[in-house]
């Protein structure tokens, strides 16, 4: 008697235990998804992912083929099995089936998760990537660690609130290597963002090959802050990174900084100067002390030169022009500067981005300024018929430090702990700039104090995510105190990727 009650409750102990841990493997509403999904439905059991799942993905769509091996690959290096990748013209019975429907808003996707088989259907390649990443985020953070990959079933339908959601990485003030900015798309990658805005040149430092002005890479990229070796991409190496990009869904707008900013280019090439005289190479951080010189016509056969070389570099729609913090040149020549260079940017079949002051010229049809400082720039850009992008330094800037301590970042737009970061609404933000006139969320990282990539690392984690669900989430859909607890289930996996994070104490890490 005594030992059959042992059983029992042995019994009864062993059905608990194996029904907790089965709620939380089937249970598809408890992952911590970033970005929140726009909805989220469990039907309450697995699909099993093994060695001999095979993706298959719909024949003849554009750039399917590549996010299907990217999923596979990824399961493969968590699995240490080679998951194969298959074309098909109709879905499967089982596997993972990847594929484009028609009738959803761009860059959505519903994933459809069963006991057999996972069905990823995107508006376009871009959401079907969106829905990879979204089921790579239902598997454990571990990798290879011997146990079945269960994932819990049910439906998620998705789209993001915004079409473009960015972040700049400022290559120009220390130079990152092809290597860390590649890095640094993966991280944008797993969130979902699409954009990489590459701050390109800049008093310290000229980063891209110009065939036509070979000494700007030569000479203008031979520094960066501090004094240290620069560098710069060749033309091949920026292709690569465009491809490398846009394998994960994501365009590259490259900017050259100007009128001010310019010191690398007048130090590279002495007829850019309105002395004729080239000026010293610079690798402090002090800003607004260059200008280009305006009235010359060899400015903008120069201008001319790089804009048509990057553009034919650069597929995605946009060239970014700077114009920030000019303030070495008269308003007067500004003005009419801006307007030429934008029409340059148009004779190469570009649209226009730059800086908020960009708004006081006139904004050629489609620009867009981004905002990062001034709200009367802003403001008067969307009278001028301009599209707004958001960066508001105080709340985005990712070089801000988090708080006093911190010690690598700047703090002249404030300090920027986690919620004080995720904590507003891109269309509420500045008075009479509604969604209507927002192209998107952009967070910009500057280099002056950040020279590597685990320093890029603990400025951009764990504030990155936030940007990314800004941009994605709708604003009634979020909330910090929800956030903070799905964030805390994320820092695991920086861990296993190996980020170096900034451990907030305001986010309930597990
Ligand atoms: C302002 S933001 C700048 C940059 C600096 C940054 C540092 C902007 C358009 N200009 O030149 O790197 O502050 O936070």
């Amino acid at each position: 008697m005594k030992i059959k009650q042992y059983w029992y409750s042995l019994a009864a102990l062993f059905l608990m235990l194996s029904a907790c841990t089965e709620s939380v493997k089937t249970d598809l509403s408890q992952t911590a998804f970033i970005p929140k999904p726009v909805s989220v439905t469990a039907s309450g059991s697995a699909f099993e992912l093994n060695g001999a799942t095979v993706v298959y993905v719909q024949e003849g769509v554009d750039g399917l083929l590549s996010s299907a091996e990217f999923l596979s690959n990824k399961i493969n290096n968590f699995t240490g099995s080679a998951v194969t990748t298959e074309t098909v013209s109709a879905a499967p019975a089982k596997g993972i089936y990847i594929s484009v429907a028609s009738g959803m808003p761009a860059q959505a996707y519903e994933l459809n998760i069963d006991k057999k088989l996972v069905k990823i259907t995107g508006a376009d390649a871009a959401g079907c990537f969106f829905g990879i990443q979204t089921l790579l985020q239902t598997l454990p953070v571990k990798s290879n660690t011997g146990e079945p990959l269960v994932i819990p079933t049910g439906t998620i339908t998705d789209h993001p609130d915004f079409g473009y959601r960015g972040a700049m990485l400022d290559v120009a003030r220390h130079f990152f290597s092809v290597e860390e900015v590649k890095q640094f798309i993966d991280f944008l990658a797993l969130y979902k963002m699409n954009v990489l805005h590459l701050h390109l040149s800049d008093d310290q430092g000229w980063r891209i090959e110009i065939k036509s002005w070979p000494k700007l890479a030569e000479i203008g990229g031979s520094l960066e802050v501090g004094g240290g070796t620069g560098g710069f991409y060749t033309q091949e190496q920026y292709s690569g990174l465009v491809q490398y990009a846009a394998d994960r869904q994501i365009m590259i707008v490259p900017e050259i900084d100007m009128p001010g900013h310019t010191n690398a280019a007048l130090a590279s090439y002495a007829e850019l100067n309105c002395n004729g005289k080239a000026t010293e190479l610079y690798t402090g951080t002090r800003v607004g002390f260059s200008t280009l010189c305006t009235d010359k016509e060899v400015t903008y056969q120069f201008i001319d030169d790089v804009v048509r070389e990057l553009a034919a570099l650069t597929p995605g729609p946009y060239i970014h022009i700077g114009g920030d913090e000019s303030h070495s040149t008269p308003l007067e020549d500004y003005i009419p500067f801006v307007n030429r260079v934008q029409e340059i940017v148009v004779k190469y079949g570009k649209k226009v981005i730059g800086w908020d002051e960009i708004a006081n010229a006139t904004p050629v049809e489609g620009a867009t300024v981004q905002f990062w400082a001034d709200v009367e720039n802003t403001t008067m850009g969307v009278e001028k018929g301009a599209q707004v992008l958001m960066s508001p330094a105080a709340r985005a800037y990712l070089d801000m430090q988090y708080d006093s301590t911190t010690h690598l970042g700047l703090h002249w737009a404030g300090y920027i702990e986690v919620d004080n970061g995720y904590n507003w609404d891109p269309a509420s933000l500045v008075p009479g700039i509604g969604k209507d006139k927002i192209l998107g969320v952009e967070a910009p990282l500057w280099s002056e104090t950040v020279t590597n990539i685990d320093e890029v690392e603990y400025m951009v984690f764990p504030r990155l995510p936030g940007y990314a669900e800004i941009g994605w989430t709708a604003p009634d859909q979020r909330n910090w105190d929800e956030y903070k607890a799905r964030l805390g289930k994320h820092g695991n996996r920086f861990e296993d990727l190996g980020i170096d994070y900034y451990k907030s104490a305001l986010v309930p890490w597990e």
